[in-house]
């Protein structure tokens, strides 16, 4: 998908990220059985491994297919429990350079202009959660992460380097190994597939061949200067109070927000998939999607006459898979490759950096390798519920966005006026503190669902990891092997 749109460029100057100096990940801890990790895919999931991998003290080798780098022209949201791992991470300064930080998340009726559906971020995101709800550009993520990884010791880089076959066996003639489209064969002690959606290794983990499945939408993306919706008294409010909004109709939705320190305005617009997709294209595709959207209301029609070339998308996602960890215990998965899911909650990317945090926060505590299938089955353990249930919540608003005109789309409606009433009965922040009495439990507008945000934006990767290992370390540190293995 990524790969077959054009490459978008970085907003940071000379395309170099500032780094902060941070403590180490693990305060300093290291693993004391350093591995040779293979990490396949340099998505924003791959990247955040080598970092967490790194830091942990392995040896990472990242194999990206592409011959270039960098991500498309479009825009990504970066919730709390994403951003406080980048910050930790050393990316505050890069982050915020770029980020806008949105006002409230609001829900508009698309032929009305009627606002049904609000919940105030703003400062009480960062207050609630401590860590901000960023939004960027996905050139500047990408971007952020590849400087990170690539400072990283120990990680060797390479491109044009397409895996087309994993021997994930450690008893295998060879042992574990990857082979490349060249036929050159790199051996490992293990294995990362971060190799996205369409993923090849999900296959030999699973044992199955299978392909993502279309989800029935498709996603037009485009990018507005910010500039052209200042001159205009009924658009500039959406770049001086930028809010995510969200127009909802029959089969559709779209979700707007402002990028690049409020310079770009980003449009994403969901519709149903037609087939013509997974192709970058230009003139004319803007048309097909003005008329696509011919319904919505005023202002919406204009932030769409502005666009003048658009990406489209084909969204593709799975079932949650079998397993993420291959039976031999050395090739697991992470990222889309093992939990796509549509972008309804905006959690992919985030659900990707989260699982290179658990990932990192286990294996630094690695002191041989007959230990590692045991830290990699936790992480799949860790990870497993979470991911699903998100998967689950983004399919959820797929219905509640979409429903038709009529009973279901009022309740839904009525639903979401209700929370945003009580947004001025309880004010945040601290929403935890201040509850609500359960009153926003289950409301159409998930992000008005107080229990909920908790869980999806309070989530810390490392705090997850080491809860783990204090309850299990004992089971872990008896495994100890017979036989030394080399560990390159
Ligand atoms: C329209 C849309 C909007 C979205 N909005 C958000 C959002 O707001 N917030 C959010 O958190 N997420 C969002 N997402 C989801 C997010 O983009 C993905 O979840 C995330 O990019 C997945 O990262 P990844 O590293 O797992 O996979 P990818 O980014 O797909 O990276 C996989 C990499 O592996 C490489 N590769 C594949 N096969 C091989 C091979 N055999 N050998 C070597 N390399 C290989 C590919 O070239 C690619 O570089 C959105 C997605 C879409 C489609
Ligand atoms: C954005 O949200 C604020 C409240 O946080 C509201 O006052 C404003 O009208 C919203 N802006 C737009 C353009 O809808
Ligand atoms: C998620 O949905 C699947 C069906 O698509 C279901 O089997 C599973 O129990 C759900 N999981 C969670 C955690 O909600
Ligand atoms: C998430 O992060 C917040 C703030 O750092 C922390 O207070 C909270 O305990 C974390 N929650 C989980 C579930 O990890």
């Amino acid at each position: 998908m990524a790969n077959t749109a054009p490459k978008a460029t970085s907003a940071f100057p000379g395309g170099k990220v500032p780094i902060d100096t941070v403590p180490h990940l693990y305060g300093g801890l290291q693993t004391s059985a350093p591995l040779h990790i293979v990490v396949v895919g340099a998505g924003l999931g791959g990247l955040s491994a080598v970092h967490t991998l790194a830091q942990a003290g392995h040896r990472v080798t990242l194999l990206e297919a592409a011959p270039a780098l960098g991500d498309v022209g479009a825009g990504i949201q970066v919730s709390p429990n994403a951003s406080r791992l980048l910050i930790r991470w050393g990316l505050e300064t890069a982050l915020r350079s770029v980020a806008v930080a949105p006002e409230a998340i609001q829900f508009i009726r698309y032929s009305t202009g009627e606002r049904v559906g609000y919940t105030r971020w703003g400062d009480s995101m960062e207050k609630e959660y401590g860590a901000p709800y960023a939004h960027i550009h996905r050139a500047d993520y990408h971007a952020m992460l590849l400087q990170l990884a690539l400072s990283a010791p120990g990680v060797t880089f390479r491109l044009n380097a397409m895996v087309v076959d994993v021997q994930p066996d450690p008893e295998a003639e060879g042992g574990v190994s990857v082979t490349l489209a060249g036929g050159e064969v790199i051996s490992a002690d293990m294995i990362v597939g971060a190799d996205g959606v369409k993923s090849r290794l999900q296959a030999v983990v699973t044992g199955k061949e299978s392909s993502p499945e279309p989800t029935g939408d498709a996603a037009y993306r485009a990018i507005i200067p910010a500039d052209v919706m200042l001159a205009d008294p009924d658009l500039k409010g959406f770049v001086e109070e930028p809010n995510m909004t969200g127009w909802m109709a029959p089969g559709r939705h779209l979700m707007a927000y402002c990028i690049r320190a409020k310079k770009e305005f980003n449009l994403v617009l969901l519709h149903p998939d037609d087939g013509s997709v997974e192709s970058w294209t230009a003139e004319g595709s803007a048309d097909k999607m003005r008329a696509d959207f011919a319904d919505f209301e005023p202002r919406a029609k204009k932030l769409l006459s502005f666009v003048d070339s658009t990406l489209n998308w084909r969204l593709m996602a799975r079932q949650p898979l079998e397993r993420w960890l291959h039976p031999k215990g050395r090739l697991v998965l992470l990222g889309d490759s093992c939990h796509p899911m549509l972008p309804y909650r905006a959690q992919g990317a985030a659900m990707a950096v989260e699982d290179a945090a658990v990932l990192g926060a286990l294996l630094v505590r690695l002191q041989n390798i007959y230990q590692l299938p045991a830290l990699l089955k936790a992480y799949e353990s860790l990870r497993y519920a979470r991911c699903t249930e998100t998967q689950n919540s983004s399919r959820l608003n797929q219905h509640i966005f979409h429903l038709p005109d009529g009973p279901e789309q009022e309740a839904r409606d009525a639903s979401m006026r209700a929370a945003m009433e009580l947004e001025s009965i309880y004010p945040a922040p601290p929403r935890a503190a201040t509850g609500d009495a359960g009153q926003t439990k289950g409301n159409q507008n998930q992000w008005a669902d107080r229990a909920k945000s908790q869980i999806q934006f309070g989530y810390d990767g490392n705090a997850v990891a080491n809860q783990w290992w204090e309850q299990h370390k004992s089971e872990v540190l008896a495994i100890k092997g017979e036989r030394r293995l080399s560990l390159l």
